[in-house]
C-alpha cells in the first residue's frame, strides 16, 4: 500500500485502525526500489520533446452518455466526452482528460492562430479586432475554474462516477479579463447583454448579461500551463465562471454588444418553460461527489480508507463539505484539501474506518453564499414530482450522490 504521508501514522496507530485490521506492519518497507538494468523507459526524441504518462496508468475519457450518442441534430458524431473522476487527485483536471462538451458532436475546427481574429462590435464606441498576439500583450490573469455541462446528471443506469458526474472538469485558465476588452471598445449606454460566438458553423453562441461580462469572464488562451487545446477551444475561448458549460464559447471569434437577449442555437434544449426551473437561473451547483470510493470500485476489506471527493459551486468558493458514512443519519465535517477557490473544484477528504458492514456514503457541500446541496428527495419536493428510481431531476442535477458499499466491498450507485 502506498501510505506515505507522515500525518497518517497517528491515525493508523490508533485503536480504531488496528481494530480495522490495518497496521503499519502491513506497509512494505521501501527496499528494492531501484529498477534493475533493462527496466528503464526507452528515451526518444518524442519523449524528450513532450512527456507521456506511465504505460501502467490507463485512465481514459469515455463517450457520454454511456454507450455514446450522436449530437441532437444528427451530425452523427460523439456528443459529449466524460472525464475519469474516479481516478482524479487534487483539483486540477489534466488537459488530456478534461471533459469535452460539444453542441454538434465532436467536431473540432482546426484553426491557424495567425488567421484567427476576435471581433468586438455592436453597441461600442470603437469596434475592435484582436489577434492572439494582441491578446497576449494585455494584462493577464490566471485562475482555476471548473466547467460543468448542464447535462451532467446522475441516472439510475449510470454505474461509475465518470458516468454520473464526468461532465465537469477544472483547469487553471490564463487569459485577459473580458471587462478589459469591453472597456477598450467602450460599451455604449443601454447595452445590457453580449452575444459571444465561436468559429464553427454552429457558432456556439450564448447571450450573457453585461453585469457578468464586466465581472469575472475571461478570454482564455492558456490552460494548465500551455496553450488551450483544440478540444477546449484553441486558440481562444470564453470562460464564464459558474454559469452552465454551454456559455463558455470555444473558438471565440465575435462578441456583439447588444441591448436585449438574443436567441441562439444554444437556446435549443436549454430554455425552459417551467417557471421554477427557470427561476433557478443558469448558475451551477452547489454540488459535490465522492470520487473514492465510488461506483464499480472495490474495497479490499474493512479498515482505514481516506474518502475523497470534489465540491464546486457557481455561487463562489466552497465553505463546507460534510460526509455521511451511514446513509445520511449522521453528517460530519470533511476536510477541505488545499485552497477553496471561487468557482473551482475543491478537493475534500474524510478519514473513515469501515467496519465491513453494508452502508451508504454521501457528501453534501455549502458554498460561500450559504447555499446547501440538496438531496434528491428535496429536489423532488421542490419540483413536486414523484421520487422513484427512474426519476430524472428536472433542470440541472446538483443532488447528493449516494454510493452503496456492499459487505463484499463492492461499491454501487445508490440511485439505482
Ligand atoms: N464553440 C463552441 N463552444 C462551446 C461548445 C461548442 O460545441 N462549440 N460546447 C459548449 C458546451 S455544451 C459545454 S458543456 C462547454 C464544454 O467545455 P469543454 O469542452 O472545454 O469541457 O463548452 C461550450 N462551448
Ligand atoms: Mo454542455
Amino acid at each position: 500500500m502506498g501510505l506515505k504521508r507522515p500525518d497518517r501514522r497517528g491515525f493508523l496507530k490508533s485503536a480504531a485502525a488496528v481494530a480495522g485490521g490495518l497496521t503499519l506492519g502491513s506497509v512494505e518497507p521501501a527496499l528494492g526500489q531501484t529498477p534493475a538494468s533493462g527496466t528503464f523507459i526507452k528515451g526518444s526524441d518524442e519523449l524528450i520533446a513532450y512527456g507521456e504518462r506511465s504505460r501502467f496508468v490507463t485512465s481514459v475519457r469515455i463517450p457520454h452518455p454511456p454507450g455514446g450518442r450522436a449530437s441532437p441534430d444528427g451530425f452523427g458524431l460523439v456528443f459529449h466526452v466524460a472525464a475519469p473522476l474516479q481516478d482524479s487527485v487534487g483539483m486540477i483536471t489534466p488537459s488530456s482528460l478534461h471533459f469535452v462538451g460539444t453542441t454538434r458532436g465532436s467536431f473540432i475546427p482546426d484553426i491557424d492562430p495567425r488567421e484567427h481574429r476576435l471581433m468586438i462590435h455592436g453597441m461600442v464606441d470603437r469596434p475592435l479586432t484582436f489577434t492572439l498576439e494582441d491578446l497576449k500583450r494585455l494584462p493577464s490573469v490566471t485562475r482555476p475554474h471548473f466547467i460543468e455541462c448542464a447535462g451532467n446528471r446522475s441516472r439510475p443506469q449510470h454505474k461509475t462516477v465518470q458516468e454520473t458526474h464526468g461532465m465537469t472538469s477544472c483547469a487553471e485558465w490564463t487569459g485577459v479579463l473580458l471587462s478589459v476588452l469591453l472597456k477598450e471598445a467602450g460599451v455604449k449606454g443601454g447595452a445590457s447583454w453580449i452575444v459571444a460566438e465561436g468559429a464553427e458553423e454552429v457558432k456556439g453562441a450564448s447571450s450573457i448579461p453585461m453585469a457578468k461580462a464586466m465581472d469575472d469572464c475571461l478570454v482564455c488562451y492558456g490552460m494548465n500551463g500551455e496553450a488551450v487545446r483544440p478540444q477546449q477551444g484553441f486558440p481562444m475561448r470564453l470562460l464564464v465562471p459558474g454559469f452552465e458549460g454551454i456559455f463558455n464559447s470555444k473558438y471565440l471569434r465575435r462578441i456583439k454588444v447588444v441591448d436585449r437577449y438574443y436567441m441562439t442555437y444554444n437556446d435549443y434544449g436549454h430554455l425552459t418553460q417551467d417557471p421554477k426551473n427557470a427561476a433557478l437561473g443558469v448558475q451551477i451547483g452547489p454540488k459535490s461527489v465522492i470520487t473514492f470510493p465510488s461506483g464499480e470500485q472495490q474495497l479490499p476489506g474493512r479498515g482505514f480508507y481516506e474518502i475523497s471527493g470534489l465540491a464546486w459551486s457557481g455561487g463562489g468558493a466552497i465553505r463546507r463539505v460534510e460526509v455521511s458514512t451511514d446513509g445520511g443519519r449522521r453528517w460530519m465535517d470533511a476536510e477541505i484539501r488545499g485552497t477553496a477557490y471561487r468557482m473551482a473544484h475543491t478537493r475534500f477528504s474524510f478519514n473513515w474506518n469501515w467496519d465491513g458492514k453494508e452502508t451508504e456514503l454521501l457528501s453534501r457541500c455549502t458554498d460561500e453564499l450559504g447555499s446547501v446541496q440538496p438531496s434528491r428527495a428535496q429536489v423532488a419536493e421542490f419540483f413536486n414530482v414523484p421520487l422513484d428510481p427512474s426519476y430524472r431531476v428536472p433542470g440541472r442535477d446538483n443532488s447528493i450522490q449516494p454510493w452503496r458499499v456492499a459487505s463484499d466491498g463492492s461499491v454501487h450507485n445508490g440511485n439505482s
